[in-house]
């Protein structure tokens, strides 16, 4: 009998969740060895070669049988009425001697090998079906924020991770690369970047992720044929170097480069005499300078300028109400009807640009869980640490994937245990820790440190009130703190994600120092309550030092 899978996030959930999952109680030992029968369709694409990485005892006339294909090849024909009519979506069943992967598309079927990926490294597989699709059209990143841009390194395995998670689009448009902006982007980049960026664009192919190359010309152009035609250059070289999806950003730009219609103009004429001749290119993006609400001009007339007069394929960025805010359907209802599109949600968080001083490793949430007919995208503006944003990016995918099963808190948790599962305790504690941005200039704050909020607020309240130590919640804060103390410790001691505690061990050493600081101020608080003069003394003098290594690590 057919059951809907049960097993709860502790043991194993598909990832990103998927729209349906059905499984037998039974399972099959994984087979030693197969015969894959492959479709016209999934010849040249990354599926193939992905589920050849999975399984590599291949042998022919073995008895267990994998088929993979896509709606149309003759191989999957008896279940292409199962395939799901959605583009990327796929139908995989696991039987007990045969593998079905059958895809709407080349990259339906490559989310179908994904899935099997995370089914295989179960210790059986288990006899199911999965009938999946996104939500979302687009799903994945813009490497759009100030600051270090990610290293090559970094990106890769981001470009990867992408892949894992069903995301189909990275745009690169670091604001510090003077090759993407002023004062470089009318010239090719040098040799060696060049080479890297190439390298980039094949691993983004092996991951089924289009490669957007994003243009930010805006700050010093002049709106004549020479720099039209510089423009069309730089694009000419980036295609060359094997990219094939294309956007221009007029954000944060004042002066001349802000004119509506010159932006309509150039980009009409990027699509018409570039895209169109390619013919093999993504749909054109643009980000808007009034890329959210509140910057908005009606007046001006500057959005309804791109609505009406740029051509309806060309996708438009939008940030939201503001520009960091979560999206919703108020924030789709007023912005679609003057882009005359479905806007392309440019979704900035966690970018910690504003903020450089905090790790945003906290949950995501606010966005409705109702818009997916409204938009065309969703993808994530991240933080210069490009590991520590994995944990935002992992839930990410999962809600724009699948809005309805998307549940906050245990996605969270489940990419926390994705990026550290040896430390999964221990990380959680340090996020839980490390998700709010503090005051900023764009108002924008998360949840942080709630489980102990409770405690402390009673702690606090007994003593400014009555000068009193409330000893269970003293005792709660005292817990914590030992927690954080050894979380730091063990995970400044894992080697299990390097990059991951690379970027964030300053953070980890101030998080060790904050626990101490905090056991140190409930020692004095008890020293005081209880009259013990000389050890409230040495309590203190001991936070006092750990306050000025705290100011240290800050500095
Ligand atoms: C986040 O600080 C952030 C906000 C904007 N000023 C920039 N542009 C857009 O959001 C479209 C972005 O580059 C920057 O990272």
């Amino acid at each position: 009998m057919l059951t809907t899978a049960t097993l709860c996030a502790q043991e194993f959930h598909l990832q990103p969740t998927p729209q349906e999952y059905i499984t037998q109680k039974d399972s099959v030992d994984i087979p030693r060895q197969y015969q894959i029968l492959s479709g016209n369709s999934v010849q040249d694409g990354p599926a193939l070669p992905l589920l050849r990485s999975l399984m590599p005892e291949e042998v022919l006339g073995a008895s267990f049988r994998v088929y993979i294909g896509v709606k149309g090849d003759k191989i999957i024909k008896k279940y292409q009425h199962r395939i799901p009519r959605k583009s990327e979506g796929y139908f995989l069943k696991i039987e007990k001697d045969c593998i079905v992967i059958a895809g709407a598309d080349e990259r339906g079927a490559y989310y179908g090998v994904q899935t099997l990926a995370q089914l295989l490294a179960l210790d059986k597989l288990p006899l199911a079906e999965v009938t999946d699709y996104p939500d979302v059209p687009y799903r994945g990143v813009v490497e759009g924020f100030y600051g270090a841009p990610w290293s090559q390194e970094a990106r890769i395995r981001q470009l990867d991770f992408y892949g894992r998670n069903k995301m189909n689009v990275y745009i690169y448009g670091p604001k510090d690369d003077p090759y993407h902006r002023t004062p470089n982007w009318r010239k090719p980049y040098p040799a060696r970047e060049g080479e890297e960026l190439k390298v980039l664009v094949n691993r983004a192919k092996e991951n089924n992720v289009i490669f957007y190359w994003a243009i930010h010309p805006g700050q010093d152009i002049r709106w004549n044929e020479e720099d039209r035609s510089l423009l069309l250059q730089k694009f000419e070289s980036m295609y060359q170097l094997g990219v094939r999806g294309f956007a221009v950003f007029f954000d944060d730009i004042s002066g001349e480069g802000t004119s509506a219609e010159k932006q309509v103009e150039l980009l009409n004429d990027i699509y018409h005499n570039f895209v169109k001749v390619k013919g093999d290119v993504a749909p054109l993006l643009m980000c808007p300078t009034e890329y959210n609400r509140l910057w908005t001009k009606l007046e001006g007339g500057y959005l309804a300028t791109l609505g009406g007069k740029l051509h309806p394929d060309i996708g438009i960025l939008w940030t939201g109400d503001k520009v960091v805010a979560c999206i919703d359907k108020p924030t789709m209802q007023f912005v679609n009807p003057l882009l005359k599109r479905k806007a392309f949600i440019w979704w900035n968080f966690p970018v910690s640009d504003y903020v450089r001083d905090r790790l945003l490793l906290g949950a995501v949430y606010g966005n409705g869980t109702d818009i997916d007919d409204d938009i065309s995208a969703f993808i994530s503006n991240p933080m210069e640490h490009a590991e520590a944003s994995k944990i935002a990016l992992f839930s990410i995918a999962d809600y724009a994937w699948n809005m309805d099963a998307y549940k906050s808190d245990a996605s969270w948790r489940r990419a926390v245990r994705y990026l550290m599962p040896g430390h999964a305790v221990a990380l959680q504690v340090f996020a839980s820790h490390n998700s709010d941005l503090g005051g900023n200039e764009h108002d924008f704050r998360r949840e942080e440190s709630e489980q102990i909020r409770p405690a402390l607020e009673r702690l606090l309240d007994a003593y400014c009130r009555e000068g009193k130590r409330e000893v269970a919640a003293a005792s709660a804060v005292t817990e914590e703190c030992e927690r954080m103390i050894a979380s730091a410790d063990l995970l400044l001691a894992s080697d299990e994600n390097p990059a991951l505690i690379k970027e964030i061990t300053p953070w980890l050493i101030q998080f060790k120092l904050l626990g101490e600081y905090g056991r140190e101020v409930l020692c004095m608080l008890a020293a005081q309550c209880d009259g013990k003069k000389t050890e409230l003394e040495k309590a203190a003098s001991h936070a006092k030092a750990l306050q000025v290594l705290m100011k240290k690590i800050d500095a």
